[in-house]
């Protein structure tokens, strides 16, 4: 929804574009396909081309100052297991958080791998190193868990 709503929000007085925007959008209810987009973030995140499909059990990560790759991740629902290697200079550590998971690695140190084994549902997980603060200087991303096509 969000380009449609800032495009007018830009033009307070005379709604310049408002020609071209479809008939639902004075006031007429969405029509099914927009309500469903609004109500499932995660079916259109995934569908982003810079997402990375990991078809396995392993999910591996390489995390490093300060980001984690792949970052963007879609994988099938079930049980994964996350293969996390250090590469950078400093400790890291991995949590990843969403339905029916709140799960932490632990601490671990430059050329080290850990694992964390998780049970995945559908939906948007997020993913972050709680370290510290390189959460906010990048180390986080996010996992999408979807059913078979
Ligand atoms: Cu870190």
């Amino acid at each position: 929804m969000g380009w449609m709503a800032a495009k007018v929000a830009e033009h307070p007085g005379v709604p310049r574009e408002a020609g071209a925007l479809p008939a639902w959008f004075g006031g007429a209810p969405a029509p099914r396909a927009a309500q469903h987009e609004a109500h499932a973030p995660a079916e259109a995140a995934a569908r982003d081309a810079d997402f990375v499909e990991v078809a396995g059990a392993n999910i591996e990560i390489v995390l490093n100052e300060y980001e984690m790759k792949p970052s963007h991740i879609r994988a099938g629902p079930g049980a994964v297991t996350f293969v996390l290697r250090n590469e950078g200079r400093f400790a890291h550590n991995f949590h990843v958080e969403g339905p029916g998971v709140d799960s932490t690695a632990e601490k671990f140190s430059p050329g080290r791998t850990v694992r964390l084994e998780v049970i995945l549902q559908g939906g948007e997980y997020k993913i972050s190193c709680p370290l510290s603060n390189h959460d906010q200087r990048g180390m986080h991303g996010v996992l999408v868990a979807t059913a078979a096509k």
